[in-house]
């Protein structure tokens, strides 16, 4: 089934130059760009993005990474695009990313983790409305 995804390169991989590779590694998997942007968040922004969480001990030090510089949301379509970008992306710690996928090759550490995907398909629809408006929409 074709399926859209969200994906974000995280500050990191941003502030370390490495955007142009990671975009390379999702049009080399198969993946379309359906819509990019590079936004800074705020830290209401990235509270609410990461409001599942809340309750998390790393919650604020996480939000805090992710208001530390721009970041770039993306909508990828694909057939079985959710599942396809887990898989592209690896384990959340690339200390357990198998070899080849993005947090391996890209990752800090678990907090720092270069890459992010939906996990299912109402987060997908939930975060691609938080990062891009209907009318930025419209051209899909
Ligand atoms: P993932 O779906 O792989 O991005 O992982 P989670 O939804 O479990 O976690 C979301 C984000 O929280 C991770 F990308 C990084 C951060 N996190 C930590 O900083 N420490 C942890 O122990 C777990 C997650």
């Amino acid at each position: 089934m074709l399926q859209k995804t969200l994906a974000i390169i995280k500050p990191d991989a941003v502030a370390a130059g490495k955007a142009g590779a990671i975009i390379a590694r999702y049009e080399k998997a198969g993946f379309r760009i359906l819509a990019m942007k590079m936004v800074r968040l705020n830290q209401a922004q990235a509270e609410g993005f990461y409001e599942v969480h809340k309750q998390r001990p790393f919650f604020g030090s996480l939000t805090a990474f992710m208001t530390s510089g721009p970041c770039i949301p993306m909508i990828l379509e694909a057939e079985d695009a959710i599942a396809k970008n887990r898989e592209l992306m690896g384990a959340t710690d690339p200390a357990e990313a198998a070899e080849g996928t993005l947090r391996a090759d890209f990752a800090e550490n678990k907090e720092r983790n270069a890459v992010h995907g939906s996990d299912a398909p109402e987060t997908a629809e939930k975060e691609i409305a938080f990062f891009f408006s209907p009318y930025e929409l419209l051209a899909l």
